[in-house]
């Protein structure tokens, strides 16, 4: 596809048939849809030939970057041998039982099982309908509820939309969905006031604590939150957040969700992001990472506290899906994750290029619109403010954050704004010289910024 009469045929094409997500699409049908044609480590190419840094990994998930053909012949092979069988009614095939094996490997402590799902959002149904299933099994049936956070992610399902806290999401379809309440979220520059960083992370954990007792501890069945949240802008918690929410949930009894869907695979430098925040959770939902997004593929980490029950007194979990540890699905995700260990890509992360891109994410701070930077591992959120000393934030943060984005997209790089947060997950390839090349496209969106939008 060269000749651009065929480039607008198919824009036309996709105006008049395809329904995209997360889009205005009326807007988008005007303007017409940026079609990507190719890939190749941290770069991707449009169908015009012009090339981005993708400082995204596509949507969080492109861990080992684009174009590995490793990836693409064990697919193939696997296609060839077979291509499609079920893990329902007694069957299971090779690359789904040792996909199993090496992922709970790398989980460690006692995340010994996983059940498989195509995506995050089926993740997040799983391990919703089994939080229930345990606690009615071992006889407390009254413990349904779960808690979770405004401003996270889990899914676009309705459980995945419900437990999230996106307000849009809920508006539309009368969500969230009974059983399900919202805490606030540990995010220390836009609500911390006067608190220190760590004072705020206790306060925020209380809330749960707060919540529970409101609800009663025999009412609630679990609390979900993401080690940092992703698409809620990068919002990296406090030291002080993380042990105190899994003390209150141990000491609560209540079970302790970690979504891991960005988070794992590399991303914070560890294989999950609960090891680098130090605690254990009871069941963790996984996806993108898992095949660096080269086929859907996803599942839910179950520790031997939930997996004894389901296996031992529940026996048949009423739950599953077609493509339930898909042998080619499974295919892509073992070879992906054989790279990453070969690589030695999440002890890169941890070493290398992670501490050099947090130090030259952190060379931002100096300019006038960038309240903060955090950085762990290859995740960052910048921080737009239009007073930094008085963390004032700008009149209109949407603007100001896709002001910055679409700079960077004109000079070639691909970033994500949140709000006024901008967000960058590069792929855990990505080399020093391409850090530099995001860190100057960006300084110069943040100029562009403080010359054309009025603070
Ligand atoms: N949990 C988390 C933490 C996620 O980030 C999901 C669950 C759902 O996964 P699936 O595979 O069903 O999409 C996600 C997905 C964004 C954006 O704009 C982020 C996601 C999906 C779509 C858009 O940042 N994350």
């Amino acid at each position: 596809m060269t000749a651009l009469t065929t480039l607008s045929n198919l824009s036309a094409i996709d105006a008049a048939h395809h329904l995209h997500p997360f889009s205005d699409m009326k807007q988008l049908n005007e303007k017409g849809t940026r079609i990507i044609a190719r890939g190749e480590g941290v770069h991707i190419w449009d169908a015009q030939g012009k090339k981005y840094l993708d400082a995204f990994a596509g949507l969080w998930c492109v861990n080992v970057g684009y174009g590995r053909r490793e990836i693409a012949e064990a697919v193939s092979r696997q296609m060839n041998e077979l291509p499609y069988y079920n893990t329902f009614f007694g069957t299971t095939n090779e690359p789904a039982t040792l996909l199993a094996q090496k992922i709970t490997g790398h989980a460690g402590g006692s995340l010994n099982h996983v059940f498989f799902t195509n995506s995050g959002s089926e993740a997040t149904d799983t391990w919703f309908r089994m939080v229930r299933v345990y606690w009615k099994t071992l006889g407390h049936p009254t413990k349904t509820h779960v808690i979770a956070r405004r401003n996270g992610y889990h899914g676009s399902t309705v459980a995945g939309a419900s437990l999230g806290g996106m307000k849009p999401m809920h508006e539309q379809g009368n969500l969230p969905i009974e059983g399900i309440s919202h805490i606030g979220q540990p995010y220390w520059y836009a609500d911390g006031g006067d608190l220190t960083p760590d004072e705020f992370g206790l306060k925020m954990a209380r809330e749960l604590e707060a919540r529970i007792d409101e609800l009663g501890e025999e009412n609630v069945a679990a609390f979900v939150a993401e080690p940092i949240q992703g698409a809620g802008g990068v919002i990296v918690p406090p030291d002080s957040y993380w042990p105190e929410v899994a003390r209150i949930c141990k000491a609560r009894n209540i079970l302790l969700v970690a979504d891991e869907v960005i988070c794992g695979f590399g991303r914070l430098g560890r294989w999950f992001g609960h090891q680098h925040f130090g605690f254990e959770p009871d069941l963790a939902p996984i996806a993108k990472g898992l095949s660096s997004g080269y086929l859907p593929i996803g599942g839910v980490l179950v520790s031997d506290r939930v997996a004894r029950v389901m296996i031992e007194e529940v026996g048949d979990f009423n739950h599953g899906f077609t493509y339930s540890g898909h042998p080619v699905c499974a295919a892509a995700a073992l070879e992906n994750l054989r790279i990453i260990e070969e690589e030695g890509l999440v002890e890169r992360v941890a070493t290398d290029i992670g501490p050099y891109f947090a130090a030259a994410l952190k060379s931002l701070e100096d300019h006038e619109v960038v309240g903060a930077v955090d950085a762990v591992g290859l995740i960052a959120g910048v921080q737009l403010a239009s007073d930094k000393a008085t963390r004032r934030r700008f009149e209109k943060p949407d603007d100001a954050g896709m002001t910055v984005r679409n700079h960077c997209l004109e000079n070639g790089l691909v970033m994500r704004a949140t709000g006024d947060r901008m967000l960058a997950s590069p792929a855990l390839v990505i080399t020093r010289s391409e850090v530099d090349q995001i860190i100057e496209t960006l300084r110069a969106g943040l100029d562009h910024l403080r010359d054309t939008v009025s603070r």
